[in-house]
């Protein structure tokens, strides 16, 4: 049934707008205009309204040109560049534990969680920060990361004005998506923000780009609406910029973030450790890594693009599995094997730089994906930049190493998937805990935490297992039990 127009003519669709769509071949986002209503033609216009055409189109472009062009040729990391757990020193940790708790008294420190994916793999309609991976305590993600930041201002405050009991707030900027941000929020202000303060946190929205087939003409999810993605965990830089949180830092005095994704239990929020190597080795930016467990692993990969080229990250899924499997003759280790593990640490400034530079690299990644569409799922693209596309930007990156026992617990699939499900994680939780305990001259009813539980030790008493003699000497523990205050 055509919609006729007061003066009896079939509203066509607005011609300026279409003269643009055929610009960029996306003219037939119209197509089913006779088919619509007045209200589903006005939130046609006002979706296509929404796009900056000419930025997606460029993105799209210079996406889909590079696809299948020779990448420069890469190397592995030059071990020189990784800071790694075996040479490290006790001198060394406990300086540069002491030089981080003193920046983070000093207001210097913020975080920036990426909290804007979709839980698609985990079967959760949530988003991951709300999961509950069935510790002992029950606590959510969200949670356990909202407390590691209570520990570490209390730490902080403790170190440098000995028992003045002020604490600076650090500051909790979480980057959210169209897909999370009212979960999210909603979320936190239900729990009262884990005890935090509510302006100590701040919430922002990354982008999203429309999922396009593979010639790049808009998949349109409904008859009246383009088919949109969030623009990957690099969307941060653009999201910061736009929502002008680079100033809102500066203004707080912030030096340093601290940015890593959502979807690991044992990640220390704004580490001390980590921060004081940084201030140390006086670096734009890094990154934890850990040594990679088998070739296949779902991990980014270190690398040195060109003879004495910048770091960067090649993503598991743009690997080559030959040299994903490719081994050091010398070592017997993996030739690409220091991975990616979404923990990184930036300077505002080298911020500031990638905020205004890395908009004019137009080329996302590209991921195949089912796209909810008109006509049912469809294999689509999804265009998706990655926050370690920054790195090459950088005038130097240092790698850390961490022991993965210790520091990264990813959840990315269900239980009964094979690996990074809520179960292997909550076991990694459980198993440091436990020798946490033992390390205290705590007794356990048993050796291994038992498949279903064991004995954790909330992050308000314990950042890295440091202050627990008091509560666990000489003390039996019983599964499953929390450990607190
Ligand atoms: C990420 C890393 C990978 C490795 C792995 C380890 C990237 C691009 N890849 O792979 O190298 O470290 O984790 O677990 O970092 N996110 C957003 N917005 C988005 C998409 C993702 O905020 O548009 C967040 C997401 O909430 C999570 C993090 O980024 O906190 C990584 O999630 P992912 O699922 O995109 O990346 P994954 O697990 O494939």
């Amino acid at each position: 049934m055509r919609e006729l127009t007061a003066d009896g003519n079939a509203a066509a669709p607005p011609q300026a707008l279409l003269e643009r769509l055929k610009d960029y071949g996306q003219e037939y986002t119209f197509a089913l205009w006779d088919e619509l209503s007045a209200e589903e033609r006005d939130l046609l216009v006002k979706d296509i309204e929404s796009l900056d055409l000419s930025r997606v189109d460029r993105i799209i472009r210079c996406s889909l040109r590079s696809q299948g062009l020779p990448t420069a040729a890469i190397e592995p990391v030059p071990e020189s560049s990784v800071s790694t757990v075996e040479e490290r020193t006790l001198e060394e940790r406990e300086r540069w534990w002491k030089m981080g708790l003193k920046a983070i008294s000093e207001g210097k420190l913020a975080v920036v969680l990426l909290s804007g994916g979709q839980g698609t793999r985990l079967g959760s309609s949530d988003p991951k920060g709300c999961f509950n991976i069935g510790l002992p305590s029950g606590k959510s993600l969200f949670q356990l990361q909202a407390e590691r930041i209570l520990c570490v201002q209390r730490l902080a405050a403790q170190s440098t004005n000995e028992g003045s009991g002020g604490f600076v707030p650090i500051h909790w900027y979480i980057m959210t998506s169209p897909f999370t941000d009212d979960v999210t929020r909603k979320f936190f202000e239900s729990h009262k923000y884990f005890g935090l303060e509510a302006d100590q946190i701040t919430f922002f929205q990354q982008g999203t780009i429309p999922c396009i087939s593979k010639d790049g003409r808009f998949i349109m999810e409904t008859p009246y609406k383009v088919a949109k993605a969030p623009d990957g965990n690099g969307g941060v830089y653009s999201a910061l910029k736009s929502s002008r949180l680079l100033e809102d830092m500066a203004t707080r005095g912030v030096k340093y973030l601290d940015c890593y994704g959502v979807d690991n239990a044992l990640v220390r929020v704004a580490d001390p450790t980590f921060l004081g190597y940084f201030i140390d080795k006086g670096v734009a930016s890094a990154a934890k890594v850990v040594r990679k467990a088998y070739p296949q692993e779902k991990v980014g990969v270190f690398v040195r693009r060109g003879k004495g080229g910048p770091l960067s990250v090649v993503e598991y899924s743009e690997l080559d599995p030959t040299l994903a499997s490719a081994i050091n003759q010398e070592t017997g280790r993996l030739r690409y094997c220091w991975s990616n593990v979404c923990l990184h640490m930036f300077t505002l400034d080298f911020l500031n730089q990638v905020a205004n530079g890395l908009e004019k690299d137009s080329i996302y990644h590209l991921a195949e994906k089912k796209i909810a569409s008109t006509h049912g799922y469809t294999m689509g693209l999804k265009l998706e930049q990655f926050i370690f596309d920054a790195f090459p930007y950088a005038p130097s990156t240092a790698l850390y190493e961490v022991l993965r026992e210790e520091e990264f617990a990813p959840v990315k699939n269900a239980n009964g998937s094979n690996f990074d499900t809520p179960d292997s994680a909550k076991l990694l939780v459980l198993r440091l805990h436990t020798r946490w305990v033992v390390a205290a001259g705590g007794f356990l009813t048993h050796s291994v935490p038992l498949y279903a539980t064991g004995v954790e030790i909330s992050p308000l008493c314990s950042y890295s297992g440091e202050n627990l003699e008091a509560i666990c000497r000489g003390r039996t523990f019983h599964a499953p039990c929390e450990i607190s205050f």
